[in-house]
């Protein structure tokens, strides 16, 4: 009488469902925290998006009274621009192809023109301050 009790007792089905089931939720609540997180880091921000920058040859342009200096210049292909803000106001440098951050006084930023073109830029804070890179094979 007494064995047979506590058998019984013994194959008592002893999960709950409720408890079960709160874990699965947590632990899908994690994954989806996990996977935001994974999701913000790789969201593209306005970054700086120089490209590789060869050894020679270079060119400098300078930015004071919110002009560039020269406004225009004839580069060969391979040349790398380098923009010196030389004033006292933020200045960027922006075109297609390339996108400075916010260059403020004594900053610089460099990108290196492999094809041949007409690349147009501007300041994105002073849209009236612009100039232009001349990519031609031959020029030095
Ligand atoms: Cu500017």
């Amino acid at each position: 009488m007494t064995v047979r009790a506590s058998m019984h007792f013994a194959a008592t089905p002893r999960t709950s469902f409720g408890v079960h089931g709160c874990k699965s939720q947590c632990a899908l609540r994690a994954l989806s925290v996990a996977v935001l997180f994974a999701a913000l880091a790789s969201t593209p921000c306005l970054a700086e998006s120089p490209n590789s920058a060869a050894a020679n040859p270079a060119a400098t342009v300078s930015m004071d009274h919110s002009t560039f200096i020269p406004s225009e210049i004839t580069v060969a292909p391979g040349t790398t621009v380098t923009w010196v803000n030389n004033g006292t106001m933020p200045h960027t440098v922006v075109n297609q192809s390339f996108r400075s951050k916010f260059l403020v006084k004594d900053a610089k930023f460099s990108f290196t023109f492999t094809t041949p073109g007409d690349y147009d830029y501007l300041c994105s804070i002073h849209p009236n301050m612009k100039g232009k890179i001349i990519v031609k094979p031959g020029a030095s």
